[in-house]
């Protein structure tokens, strides 16, 4: 990501899945719609913190399928160079997945980069603050360099 000057929206595990029993997403569906129609409106930058997907319990096709509304909402974001797409634990997939660039750019329609963390850059009182944003989850061991997990 290069850089973008303005307000940045960040949103972590959404936990996107297929609308079963299971998809937790499903309820919060149409208030995050709302809000990343705010957000984009107001020339925001999205940054998605990872386990925006649920890939332990879904295929991607699965929940491309599941809500077609909401990668495109956030495909807005992609176009006007304001999406920064982190991966969590649940969604690492699309980081160590040799086909994932493939199955996002057929998700967004677009290339997306996907990115360990993201440094955001401000100040108060005059002086620089630098806040480091990351999923998280380094340290887990159910998550971190489980060979195990990563392969479910
Ligand atoms: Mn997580």
């Amino acid at each position: 990501m290069s850089d973008f000057e303005g307000r940045f929206i960040i949103f972590s595990d959404q936990h996107k899945g297929n609308r079963n029993g299971a998809d937790d997403f499903a309820v919060a569906e149409a208030s995050y719609l709302s809000a990343l129609e705010y957000y984009e409106n107001n020339n925001f930058c999205l940054v998605n913190l990872g386990d925006c997907e649920e890939l332990w319990e879904n295929l991607f096709w699965q929940v491309k399928k599941a809500y077609k509304k909401t990668f495109e909402l956030e495909g807005r974001f992609l176009s006007k160079n304001a999406f920064i797409k982190i991966f969590g634990n649940h969604d690492l997939y699309w980081a160590n997945d040799p086909l994932a660039s493939f199955e996002l750019e057929n998700i967004y329609n677009q290339k997306v980069k996907v990115y360990e963390g993201v440094v955001l850059t401000t100040e108060i009182n005059g002086q620089p603050l630098q806040i480091l944003c990351t999923h998280g989850h380094q340290g887990d061991a159910n998550s971190d360099g489980n060979w195990f997990t990563k392969f479910l």
